[in-house]
C-alpha cells in the first residue's frame, strides 16, 4: 500500500482505533465524548480482545475481578455482579459485551477487519490503513489498541503442519470448544496460560503429557465465589479500592511491605510468606518485602520457601525437582497463579516431560518425537505464548514520515515517548505500547486512554491537527525507562517481559520492553507533561 495510492479511500474519520479490546472500547467511549468521528477496526467477530481470543479451558483472571473491571462509570460498577473473586473467561467476555451494548459502542466498530498496513500521509496529515480484504480507511489519528499479548507464536519445531489430529494455540481456541474426554493430549508450554490449561485438561483427558521447557514459580490463586453477602460490600468499597490500586506499584490490590527481607527474623519471614501464600491472588509477588525483586539473596530465600511448598505438594520427588525453577528466582518472570496445579502431577493420567533435557525434535503426523521417545496424541495444545509487546506492531506494516518503517525504527528496541508516541509517526498514539506501565492492565489502560484523550482534547481546543514527539523527549524517556529498569532481577531474565521469544527470528536478545518503574511514577511523569502544555510534543 502506498499512502499516496490512487485507490480512493472509503471514508474519513477523526480517529481510527485498531482493536476492540479493553483499551479500544474505552478509547472509543472517550473520543465520542469529544465529539469525534471514530472508527474501530477489529480482526475478530466480536469485542473483547484478549478475552475474545483466549478461550482455552481454565482461562481466568489473576487479578481480583472487581479490581479489573472498568472504573469510569459508577452505574456500570453498581449494576455488574462478578460471580467469583477471579472470574473465568466466559464471564469477562460477557462483561465486555455488556459494556459494548450499554454504551452503544458497536455502531462504530467494524469486525472481521484485520489491519495489514498503516501509513502516514504527510500531505494529507492523516493515516491511511489497509485491511486484509483490501479496503482502506483514513483518519487523522491512529490509535493502536492492539494489546501487548496478542500476537500468538507457534513453536519453531519442524513438522507443526504435519500433525493429523486436532491442534490449537491457546490464543486461537475454537469457539465451539474442545472435548478432551478420553483423549491423549499434549500441552506444550508451562507459562500462565499452560498452567491454567493443564489444570483443566487433566480433569478429563485419558492421558495428559506436559512438555515443559522452563518451569515457573506458581502460587495458589485461592479463588472463591462472591457470595450475595459480599456483593454490596464490594460495591460500596469501589472508590477506596480503586484509590488503593492507584497507589500500589503495579495497580494491583496488594501492597508491598516496606520492610526489607533481612530486617525481620527468619521466623517472622516464614510466617509472613506463609500468610501471603495462603491468601488470595498476587500477594506473594506484589505484596512482598520491598527488596524481593532487587536483592538476590532475599530473592533466593523466598524462592527456597516456594520450592519447599512445591516439594510438599508433589509426591514424586523427581517430578517435584523438575517443577522447581533453577535458572530464575521467584517473581522475576510473571508468576502464574494456580488451583491444584502441582497436585495434577500426582494423578496417574499425567506425565511431565522435561524438554530441556530431551528436546522435541519434530511434530509428527501422529504426535511428536523427542530426542528420547516417540509419543502419540489425539490433541496437541500449544500454550507457547506470544510475540509480546512489540509483536502486534511488527505484524502491521506501519510507516511514518517519509515512509519510515516502525519495525526499522525499533530494530534495536523500542524508542517511545512515555510508551504512547514515537517520533516520526505523528498522530499515532499507542495504548499499552512498549515502555508503558502494564501491571493490572485495565487500570493502566484507563490512565493511558485518559491521557491520550487529554492530548487530543487539547489539540482540538487549540485548533491543532498534528502531534509528534520531539526527539529529545523520546531520548529522555527511553533513557529513563532503562534507568528505572536497572537492578531489577526480572530484567536479567529471558521472558516476554524482556522481549525474548525463541520462536521469533531476531528476538533472542533481551531488551527493555516495558516500563518497570512504578505506576504512580509513570503517571506522575505523564501528568506533568500534560500540565505543562505538552512541551515535549511538537504540535502543529
Ligand atoms: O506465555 P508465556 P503465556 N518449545 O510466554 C513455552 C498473560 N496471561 O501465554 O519459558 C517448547 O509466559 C515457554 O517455555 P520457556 C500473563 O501476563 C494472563 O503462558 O520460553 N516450549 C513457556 O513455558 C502471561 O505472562 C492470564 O522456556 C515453548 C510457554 O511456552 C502472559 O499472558 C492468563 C516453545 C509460554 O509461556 C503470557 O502467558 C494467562 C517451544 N518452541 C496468561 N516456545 C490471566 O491472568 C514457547 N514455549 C488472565
Amino acid at each position: 500500500m502506498s499512502a499516496t495510492s490512487q485507490t480512493a479511500t472509503t471514508t474519513d474519520y477523526d480517529a481510527l482505533i485498531i482493536g476492540a479490546g479493553i483499551s479500544g472500547l474505552y478509547q472509543l467511549y472517550r473520543l465520542r465524548q469529544l465529539g469525534l468521528r471514530v472508527r474501530v477496526v477489529e480482526a475478530g467477530t466480536g469485542v473483547g480482545g484478549t478475552w475474545y481470543w483466549n478461550r482455552y479451558p481454565g482461562a481466568r483472571f489473576d487479578s481480583e475481578s472487581y479490581s479489573y473491571g472498568y472504573s469510569f462509570s459508577q452505574e456500570l460498577l453498581q449494576e455488574w455482579n462478578w460471580s467469583e473473586h477471579f472470574a473465568a473467561q466466559p464471564e469477562t467476555l460477557r462483561y465486555l459485551n455488556h459494556v459494548a451494548d450499554r454504551f452503544d459502542l458497536r455502531r462504530d466498530i467494524q469486525f472481521r477487519s484485520r489491519v495489514t498496513a498503516a501509513h502516514w500521509d504527510d500531505a494529507a496529515r492523516s493515516w491511511e490503513i489497509a485491511l486484509e480484504d483490501g479496503s482502506r480507511l483514513r483518519g487523522r489519528f491512529l490509535i493502536t489498541a492492539i494489546g501487548p499479548l496478542s500476537a500468538p507464536t507457534l513453536p519453531r519445531i519442524p513438522g507443526v503442519e504435519d500433525f493429523r489430529g486436532q491442534s490449537c494455540h491457546t490464543a486461537r481456541w475454537p469457539h465451539e470448544g474442545v472435548d478432551f474426554a478420553g483423549k491423549r493430549v499434549a500441552v506444550i508450554g508451562t507459562g500462565s496460560t499452560g498452567v491454567q490449561t493443564i489444570q483443566e485438561v487433566a480433569k478429563t483427558a485419558a492421558q495428559l503429557t506436559v512438555f515443559q521447557r522452563t518451569p515457573n514459580w506458581c502460587v495458589p490463586l485461592h479463588n472463591a465465589p462472591i457470595t450475595d453477602a459480599e456483593q454490596p460490600a464490594i460495591k460500596a468499597n469501589y472508590p477506596e479500592m480503586f484509590r488503593r490500586c492507584q497507589e500500589t506499584f503495579a495497580c494491583f490490590l496488594h501492597t508491598p511491605d516496606p520492610r526489607k527481607t533481612f530486617e525481620v527474623s527468619p521466623e517472622e519471614r516464614e510466617a509472613f510468606w506463609e500468610q501471603r501464600y495462603n491468601n488470595r491472588g498476587f500477594g506473594l509477588w506484589q505484596g512482598n518485602f520491598s527488596d524481593i525483586q532487587t536483592n538476590r539473596a532475599a530473592n533466593e530465600e523466598l524462592s527456597a520457601f516456594v520450592a519447599k511448598k512445591i516439594r510438599q505438594r508433589v509426591k514424586d520427588p523427581k517430578v517435584a525437582e523438575m517443577l522447581i525453577p533453577k535458572d530464575h528466582g521467584f517473581g522475576t518472570r510473571r508468576v502464574p497463579l494456580e488451583t491444584k496445579y502441582y497436585e495434577v502431577y500426582n494423578q496417574p493420567n499425567v506425565e511431565l516431560v522435561d524438554i530441556k533435557a530431551t528436546p522435541i525434535e519434530r511434530i509428527t503426523e501422529t504426535g511428536l518425537r523427542t530426542s528420547e521417545r516417540e509419543f502419540e496424541f489425539d490433541i496437541i495444545v500449544y500454550a507457547t505464548g506470544f510475540d509480546a509487546i512489540t509483536g502486534s506492531f511488527d505484524r502491521i506494516d506501519i510507516r511514518g514520515v517519509a515512509g519510515r518503517r516502525l519495525k526499522e525504527a525499533w530494530a534495536h528496541g523500542p524508542q517511545t515517548f512515555m510508551g504512547v508516541m514515537v517520533e516520526g509517526f505523528p498522530n499515532m498514539l499507542m495504548l499499552m505500547g512498549p515502555h508503558t506501565a502494564l501491571g493490572n492492565i485495565p487500570r493502566s489502560i484507563e490512565y493511558n486512554v485518559d491521557w491520550v484523550t487529554g492530548l487530543i482534547g487539547h489539540m482540538q481546543a487549540k485548533g491543532l491537527s498534528v502531534a509528534d514527539a520531539r526527539p529529545e523527549a523520546v531520548a529522555a524517556w527511553t533513557e529513563h525507562v532503562k534507568a528505572v529498569g536497572a537492578g531489577l532481577l526480572s530484567n536479567e531474565i529471558s521472558s516476554w517481559f524482556t522481549g525474548v521469544n525463541s520462536n521469533v527470528e531476531g528476538k533472542q536478545t533481551r531488551i527493555i520492553a516495558r516500563y518497570s518503574g512504578s505506576a504512580p511514577a509513570y503517571r506522575a511523569w505523564c501528568d506533568e507533561v500534560a500540565a505543562k502544555g505538552y512541551r515535549e510534543v511538537a504540535l502543529g
